[in-house]
């Protein structure tokens, strides 16, 4: 039998938000559980330390939440570039995700698990390098199934309900090139990702300082397919984005990016993503606050009334 560690009373607490004077201190040490975060936990993790809120958008099998544990999964083998792993609120959250993709999970193929239709989750990683701000920076990936990014592509209202996107300071627009090689379904699939960036921008929801990635998620498929007429056809689809959003957002850019790819010749796991990384540690969108609770679901909670008293001036005035 194990014995509990023994904490002495003045032992400080972890915790995201600060107790109250009238708080007592607990006898065992509150870890925090290292499930992924809703929007009132990530809010009060945004309250504790700055933090760069990346929405990661597409449809249905787009490689969204791939791109988020091959992040992890990259940090549990050393630096990416020349940023470390710090620490995760989230480890659990990460450690679930990536099981189908390990030996552990006894599948022959690498698979990711689909993501539940319903409310917007957060993962959390903070990374350590040289250039930032305190050698530390926050980052928050949402984690939200294809579903809710189909329904803001047909319906403004569906938009303005992905209340995240107003505080997001990234944008990553993911386009899944194993559908881009299919001749019959790419300009489909290149008018959807417009639909969806168009409706996010016409709806108010995305500001328009956000910086936006199009990703070309699964490049690998483009990279096996050997022939140049899959890049010449991202390569306009590329020239039409820029037309229509380069002046409407506050960066555009364009990425080939393939969090797993199959076995092709040049093509590293996480292909694409240090590059990644280095932008969200060197450029910033803005510097401000972000209030990640919409208006309605603001609870009674203390640390809930703390925020809306401290961000609602702000957010009034946009
Ligand atoms: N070949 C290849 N497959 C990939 C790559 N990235 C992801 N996949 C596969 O694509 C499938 C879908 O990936 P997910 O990350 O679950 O996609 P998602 O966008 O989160 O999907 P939803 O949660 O359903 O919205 C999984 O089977 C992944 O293994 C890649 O770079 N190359
Ligand atoms: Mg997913």
């Amino acid at each position: 039998m194990t014995t509990p560690p023994q904490v002495p009373p003045s032992a400080p607490v972890p915790s995201l938000s600060q107790p109250s004077a009238a708080t007592t201190v607990p006898d065992v040490i509150d870890l925090p559980s290292g499930n992924e975060l809703d929007a009132s936990a990530a809010a009060e993790l945004q309250g504790a330390q700055q933090t760069r809120l990346i929405v990661v958008a597409g449809p249905v099998g787009a490689g969204k939440t791939t791109l988020i544990t091959t992040l992890h999964d990259l940090f549990q083998t050393g630096k990416i570039g020349g940023y470390a792993f710090s620490w995760s609120r989230t480890l659990p959250a990460f450690e679930r995700r990536c099981h189908l993709s390990r030996i552990a999970s006894e599948r022959s193929v690498p698979d990711t698990e689909r993501t539940k239709f319903g409310d917007v989750r957060y993962l959390h990683i903070q990374i350590s390098g040289p250039e930032l701000p305190d050698n530390l920076l926050d980052l928050l990936f949402t984690d939200v199934s294809g579903e809710s990014f189909e329904l803001a592509r047909d319906s403004i209202a569906e938009c303005q309900r992905l209340h995240f996107l107003k505080v997001a300071d990234d944008f990553l627009l993911l386009i899944d090139c194993e559908k881009i090689i299919d001749r019959k379904k790419r300009n489909q699939v290149i008018h959807d990702a417009t639909l969806l960036l168009r409706s996010c921008l016409d709806s108010g929801m995305l500001g328009a300082s956000c910086f936006v990635d199009v990703l070309w998620t699964k490049y690998d498929f483009v990279a096996a397919a050997g022939n140049g007429e899959h890049a010449s056809f991202l390569e306009k689809a590329t020239q039409e984005f820029q037309k229509q959003f380069s002046s409407r957002v506050g960066k555009l850019s364009f990425r080939r990016v393939a969090a797993r790819p199959a076995d092709v010749d040049g093509l590293e796991f996480g292909y694409g993503l240090p590059e990644l990384l280095q932008e969200w540690a060197t450029e910033s969108p803005r510097d401000r606050t972000m209030d990640l609770l919409p208006d309605e679901e603001l609870g009674s909670r203390e640390s809930e009334k703390f925020l809306q008293r401290h961000f609602s001036s702000e957010s009034d005035s946009k």
